[in-house]
């Protein structure tokens, strides 16, 4: 099945080093229309319950503590096949093995510092969505 919504976010790598208008300058320019946007700042709860599905994981606690080590920007986007076609538009999660001229080879720092986050299915899209919008700012 192919949804036309995907959720992502800026990481603080890449606020941190101004490369907002870059980062959403490709992802107007692959054809994605932004919904729903907003530059805020997640607190260790936040993103500890953002990620909650990583709980298990060994770098669960470097990622709440470096998701919330700064701004950030959330949005939702538009496009046919919008969750798998950002997937390709970011590349993979360890911008060393990401591909030429996706945004992580571009913009990203290391694997935990990886410039951007693009939801993995339908389902969490809408989940990821839901948790930093409103009904009223999902237009
Ligand atoms: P993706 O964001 O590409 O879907 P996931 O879902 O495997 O990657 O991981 C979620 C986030 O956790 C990644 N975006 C990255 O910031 C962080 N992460 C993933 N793998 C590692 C790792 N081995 N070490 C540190 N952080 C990681």
């Amino acid at each position: 099945m192919t949804t036309n919504r995907t959720f992502t976010m800026i990481k603080p790598d890449a606020t941190a080093k101004n490369y907002i208008g870059g980062i959403l300058k490709m992802i107007n320019e692959a054809g994605f229309r932004i919904i729903s946007m907003k530059y805020t700042k997640l607190t260790k709860e936040q993103a500890g319950a953002f990620y909650a599905v990583h709980k298990e994981r060994p770098f669960y606690g470097e990622l709440v503590e470096y998701m919330s080590s700064g701004p950030i920007v959330a949005a939702i986007l538009e496009k046919d096949n919008a969750v798998a076609d950002f997937r390709t538009l970011i590349g993979a999660t360890d911008p060393t093995k990401a591909a030429e001229g996706t945004i992580r080879k571009i913009y990203a720092e290391s694997i935990s510092a990886n410039a951007v986050h693009g939801s993995d299915s339908d389902e969490n899209a809408e989940i990821e969505g839901n948790f930093f919008f409103s009904a009223l700012e999902r237009f």
